[in-house]
């Protein structure tokens, strides 16, 4: 009897410091929520069909793109390593024909894109053509915005465009 005793006021005591626990992740993610979101980017409207007849490859519903290891509002050393997390539609490289499937593009420092045609490519529209899901890269001090844009064979992004949210980033 004592020994239950003993057990359950053990028990009644990990619950306490678990809550305790859980209470102050609570305050922290209130804290880092306090950062104001990044304004979105200016995006055309999709079109199922570009003006010269090609037809888009379709987004699987539900489709979703984000960064893994970053957040709006994170401060980070350089390089800096972001990983393309996608859930919902799978990644190929590029010439790779295959539906439901489409390959990454980080953007950074982009204000406004034409989703109805080829995603340029440059060092701030970046294509991870061979299918990559995470890229190292030095990037100069100061205040970055990041974005996910995920494209199909021909660096077209889909329709409805598949999107991370944009965030941004302060390299230390
Ligand atoms: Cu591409």
């Amino acid at each position: 009897m004592t020994h239950k005793f003993a057990k359950s006021s053990l028990a009644v005591g990990l619950l306490l410091a678990l809550a305790a626990c859980a209470n102050q992740g609570a305050m922290q993610t209130t804290a880092v929520t306090s950062v104001a979101p990044t304004d979105p980017m200016k995006v055309t409207v999709s079109t199922p069909k570009l003006a010269a007849g090609y037809e888009k490859v379709a987004a699987a519903p539900g489709a979703k793109l984000y960064f893994i290891n970053l957040k709006n509002g994170d401060s980070v050393g350089s390089p800096v390593t972001v990983q393309f997390g996608l859930s919902g539609m799978g990644v190929a490289p590029a010439g790779i024909e295959k539906a439901g499937t489409g390959h990454h593009h980080l953007l950074i420092d982009v204000d406004a894109i034409d989703i109805n045609a080829p995603i340029p490519n440059s060092d701030q529209l970046r294509h991870f053509g061979l299918g990559q899901t995470e890229v190292t890269l030095p990037m100069t001090a100061g205040k970055h915005t990041l974005q996910l844009l995920l494209a199909d064979q021909n660096h077209i992004p889909h329709h409805p465009p598949v999107m991370s949210e944009r965030i941004t980033i302060t390299v230390k």
